[in-house]
């Protein structure tokens, strides 16, 4: 019998293979292969192209792809080493079914019986508790077929309201802003704008570590001549090669648009023409900054003055610019506040929508884009619709041959699913691609949640900490099992080639949903044969909407290395510059260019308010969190890979000498931050490159290691993102190394 891998999750990567025909350092060691297979990195937003060498139906190694536009055969430490993934020893090769007599808790069952037993599940909590009783968990490393597919499986097979995705947990405070600011959620302008530009503006993005290849960009532009200007409360990479760098406190950044905006309306840095013709709303949002004078917004976001005014002057008398955000101003209680006061900046520059002027949020899971547009969003349907719409809902009734009225109505955030499932309003999960154990804030809540559901299964290649929790754990496809497309961070629709065949009794995804259909006897709408026929209906049931799809096919994608959306029909060429005079959407409207009936884009009126959690006596500290550059999301994956572990083997806790001597903490010292949720033990590194106010750990572990035993369930109140980037803790050197490094130690 297959047994499942007992090893503790903590030190599983301890064993990451080394078994490949590639050397270390990705050079060819003269193997013949089979194939190469041309297709993108399963990892990051940026999706670079890669070529896979395939042996034996292996991935073996792989070779740049140098045909790619987007980073011309460029890959970073991850994308080098992705494909040691697929033949580690822990790969899921069958269904598990929970048994507590078994090792480690699991016993192997045939592939069916484990459908069997979801399908049976699935129906018995609906037809006890109502058809909202079961939940599903989506994620944006999905392809957009599988996203959509997951979309449709809620609302048309289980009808069920309460389907959400881990995108929650990323891009929702950009895309909500992004709503309201533009009609539409999409970077306006490809990266080929940033090269030439005269000012980049970076506000809460690590890019040299969370989107390297958008390095090589920063760094062209300053070639020729551009400033960086980088706002973070850490020098990360990118920053120590800029010309100017804000250490902002923590949770401040809307405060520092707003002061910037106050000085480019005393300066008159304004484009007058630009804000008259193409917005609305400019008079109240000026009137609104009037109070953030330089001096209060140094106070507030804790930087020097005189930096406040040198980026003021440099952003407001550029001709050329692009700016560019990720989580560090959107993982807030405020974040969708701190995305409205980045695009006040930019509009009232005018620079946005034309060459070298540009705006983007950098997008993170590898479909964190195309993730966020198909309908598997709780409150959405596919092409960016409303799941609230009437019009919205009959069309895409139409094409799911089905009355509108059995569509169910939009449902509840994914953190929010957890609330109802400790209230016992939820009794059944099925999660597809999110490890909610250790992404979600205060995850000691999650843990006890997951154990009150009736039943949960999940469909995952590696058995993740939250899979540990599961009833069923269904055989998922890696990313080289399946084809599809995926959307860049630029809006860029590619491809996803398939490289091997699932090894075992995985599945690919999407046929491992359909056989849950077809055992409920509600196959309908669910027997595709392959993932060409689903993007074929993702296209048709876009058709109209805002991610406008219905141009788009495999081989236009494959003759052009990608099709930007909007695309709507089969002549159109894609939409690389969203908001040009003259696209698509300005023509179609015989208006402007941004998304909304008059065609004018939105000012918002961005309020600053602080933190949910403030620090204070008991606990002094703030702690941010986030990435680095070898690890990946919840770590499932890198953590397997040997090479990355090596690179960074465990969290640590980032602390500035000054506040380390104050506390008696020396590099290296096991260190204890406590939260009022939560504690951890880890090393301390000390670094001169953060805020002395603040420490750091990267979230990339679970159990004992995870950041996310300490960070705030707070949520922004219209995109429902956790707080991840703010919460108060204290800090103190341990008495003794944590318990899990105790057990490790020779016994005497
Ligand atoms: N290596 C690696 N790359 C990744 C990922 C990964 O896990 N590992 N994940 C991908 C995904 S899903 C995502 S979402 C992206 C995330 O990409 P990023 O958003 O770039 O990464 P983070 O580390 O979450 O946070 C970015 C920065 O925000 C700063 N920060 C913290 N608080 C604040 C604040 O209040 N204001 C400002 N201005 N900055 C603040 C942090 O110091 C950090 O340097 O990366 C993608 N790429
Ligand atoms: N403290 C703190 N917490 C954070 C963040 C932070 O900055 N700080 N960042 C947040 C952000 S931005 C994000 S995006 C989330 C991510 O959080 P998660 O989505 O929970 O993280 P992943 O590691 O992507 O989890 C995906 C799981 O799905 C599996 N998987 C990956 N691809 C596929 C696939 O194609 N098919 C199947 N079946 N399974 C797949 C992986 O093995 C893994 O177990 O974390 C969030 N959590
Ligand atoms: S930048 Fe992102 S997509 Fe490119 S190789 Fe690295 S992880 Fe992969
Ligand atoms: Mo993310």
């Amino acid at each position: 019998m297959p047994i499942l891998p007992t090893g503790d999750l903590e030190i599983v990567a301890q064993f990451g293979p080394h078994l490949s025909h590639q050397g270390p350092a990705g050079l060819d060691t003269g193997v013949k292969i089979d194939r190469l297979v041309q297709t993108h990195c399963c990892f990051c937003g940026q999706q670079c192209g890669i070529q896979l060498k395939v042996k034996d139906n292996a991935v073996v190694g792989f070779e740049p792809w140098y045909d790619v536009p987007f980073n011309r055969g460029k890959l970073c430490p991850k994308g080098v080493k992705r494909y040691l993934q697929g033949s580690h020893p822990d790969r899921l090769l069958h269904a598990y079914e929970r048994d507590p007599a078994a090792p480690g808790g699991f016993g192997a069952v045939p592939y069916e019986q484990a459908i069997g037993r979801v399908a049976a599940e699935i129906d018995r909590i609906q037809s006890q508790y109502g058809p909202n009783a079961f939940a599903l968990l989506s994620g944006a490393s999905l392809t957009n077929e599988k996203a959509y597919l997951m979309g449709k499986f809620a609302h048309r097979c289980l009808k069920t309201s309460n389907i959400d995705y881990n995108g929650r947990l990323c891009m929702v405070s950009a895309a909500a802003g992004n709503k309201k600011a533009f009609g539409v959620d999409r970077a306006a302008n490809p990266w080929a704008d940033i090269l030439g530009t005269e000012v980049v503006w970076i506000s809460g993005a690590n890019v040299a570590e969370c989107a390297p290849i958008t390095t090589d960009y920063v760094w062209q532009a300053r070639e020729s001549g551009a400033k960086i200007i980088v706002v973070d409360p850490r020098l990360t990479p990118i920053a120590r090669t800029c010309d100017l760098f804000l250490p902002v406190k923590p949770g401040r950044d809307v405060a520092l648009f707003n002061g910037i905006l106050h000085l480019m309306i005393e300066h008159d840095w304004l484009d007058h023409e630009f804000i008259a013709r193409h917005t609305v709303g400019f008079e109240a949002v000026a009137e609104h900054v009037e109070p953030w004078t330089p001096q209060r917004t140094a106070k507030v976001t804790g930087i020097a003055e005189a930096t406040i005014r040198q980026a003021a002057e440099w952003w407001g008398t550029a001709r050329t610019s692009f700016l560019m955000h990720a989580r560090g101003i959107e993982h807030h209680s405020h974040g969708v506040q701190n995305v409205l006061g980045a695009i006040n900046m930019v509009l009232a520059s005018g620079r946005i929508g034309r060459e070298h002027c540009g705006y983007a949020t950098i997008t993170g899971q590898g479909n964190g884009q195309g993730g966020r547009e198909h309908g598997q969003k709780c409150d959405q349907l596919p092409g960016g619709r409303d799941l609230a719409n009437p019009d919205h809902r009959a069309y895409v009734a139409g094409v799911w041959d089905m009355a509108p009225e059995d569509l169910p109505a939009p449902g509840v955030d994914a953190y929010e699913i957890f609330r109802k499932i400790d209230k016992g309003e939820i009794r059944g999960l099925l999660s597809i691609c999110f490890n909610p154990l250790v992404s979600l804030p205060d995850n000691n809540f999650i843990r006890q949640t997951l154990e009150k559901l009736e039943f949960f299964a999940t469909i995952d290649f590696f058995l993740s900490e939250t899979a540990h929790h599961a009833d069923i754990v269904l055989p998922g496809s890696l990313h080289e099992e399946d084809e599809g497309t995926v959307t860049t961070t630029e809006g860029r629709v590619i491809k996803i080639n398939k490289a091997v065949d699932c090894p075992g009794e995985a599945r690919q995804d999407w046929r491992i949903i359909q056989d849950i259909a077809r055992t409920m006897g509600r196959e309908q709408g669910f027997t595709f044969t392959q993932p060409r026929e689903i993007f074929d209906e993702l296209r048709r049931a876009s058709k109209g909407g805002i991610c406008d799809y219905a141009g788009i096919t495999y081989e236009k994608i494959e003759a052009h290395y990608g099709v930007f959306w909007p695309c709507p029909d089969a002549d159109h060429p894609g939409t690389p510059r969203l908001f040009e005079a003259g696209s698509w959407n300005a023509v179609a409207k015989g208006a402007g260019p941004f998304y909304f009936p008059d065609g004018k884009a939105r000012f918002n009126v961005a309020p600053y308010t602080p933190p949910t959690e403030e620090v204070d006596g008991d606990y002094p500290v703030i702690l941010t969190t986030g990435r680095v550059v070898s690890q990946f999301l919840s770590g499932t994956q890198t953590r397997r890979i040997g090479p990355l572990v090596d690179q960074y083997p465990e969290p640590r806790l980032e602390i500035h000498p000054q506040l380390a001597g104050q506390l008696d903490i020396a590099d290296g010292d096991w260190v204890t931050a406590e939260s009022r949720r939560g504690t951890c033990t880890l090393r301390a590194q000390v670094v001169r490159t953060i805020r002395p106010d603040t420490v750091f750990i990267p979230y990339h572990w679970g159990g004992r290691k995870s950041a996310n035993q300490l960070t705030i369930a707070a949520q922004d109140p219209i995109s429902k993102i956790p707080e991840y980037k703010v919460c108060a803790v204290r800090v103190s050197k341990a008495t003794a190394p944590p318990a899990y490094v105790r057990e490790l130690e020779p016994q005497q």
